[in-house]
């Protein structure tokens, strides 16, 4: 296996989670975004849309999407059972970690890319280039506040986003948030039940590297 990174953004961040809390040490090669790297021929010829992360398998396929790496992963690897334990359970960790992209990370991913002057022209990832949307800056900040209140709701009385365990819908859902800092959506005190699991999750060494 190979595994393609880059330590700046949340998408390959979630794989790096799920990957160490795994307890899997992975062949890894850093691609900078920042350098615009991921758009290189060298990078295309393994993944042709451009993003990051990025896992070759033992079967010479390329996965490019957090839930086709963690899904083999998790198959591969069944312990620490990151994604249930049963098929209600399973269920329930696959819709909160859509909840969270739809609603945390595309929000953050619309606030920023369409208002960051580095990022003119560039307001989706991908190999094709997308002019900014102004409006869609300020609908994905109030989305963005709109998650934060939502998760408040739901970990209230919750130690887990799911179950009894961290699972693949709590990494999905800390690292969005967790990224909602650059668009200066920050956890506090105000929300204590989603401060508290926040906490949790940040101190996790999973969340160090
Ligand atoms: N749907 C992908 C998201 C991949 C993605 O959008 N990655 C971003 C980094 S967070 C990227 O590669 N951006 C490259 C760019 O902005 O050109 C997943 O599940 O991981």
């Amino acid at each position: 296996m190979h595994f393609y990174d880059c330590s700046t953004a949340p998408s390959p961040r979630r794989a790096r989670m799920f990957i160490a809390e795994k307890g899997l040490d992975i062949p890894t090669t850093e691609v900078s975004i920042a350098k615009g790297e991921q758009m290189a021929d060298d990078f295309r010829k393994i993944n042709p849309f451009c993003t990051l992360p990025a896992l070759v398998t033992d079967d010479g396929v390329t996965l490019t999407q957090n839930i086709g790496i963690a899904t083999y992963l998790e198959q591969k690897f069944p312990e620490p059972v990151l994604m249930g334990r049963n098929p209600a359970e399973t269920g329930e960790i696959m819709d909160w970690a859509a909840i969270a992209e739809q609603q945390g990370g595309m929000a953050t991913a619309e606030a920023l890319r369409n208002s960051n002057p580095h990022m003119k022209g560039r307001a989706l990832p991908g190999p094709d280039n997308y002019e900014q949307i102004p409006e869609l800056a300020e609908r994905g900040l109030a989305r963005a506040k709109r998650f934060q209140e939502m998760m408040e709701a739901h970990m209230t009385g919750r130690d887990w986003v799911v179950g009894d365990a961290i699972s693949y819908a709590d990494i999905t859902a800390f690292v969005l948030i967790d990224f909602q800092r650059i668009i200066k959506v920050k956890v506090d005190e105000t929300k204590p039940a989603l401060n508290a699991w926040y906490t949790k999750m940040k101190d996790r060494p999973s969340a160090q590297l």
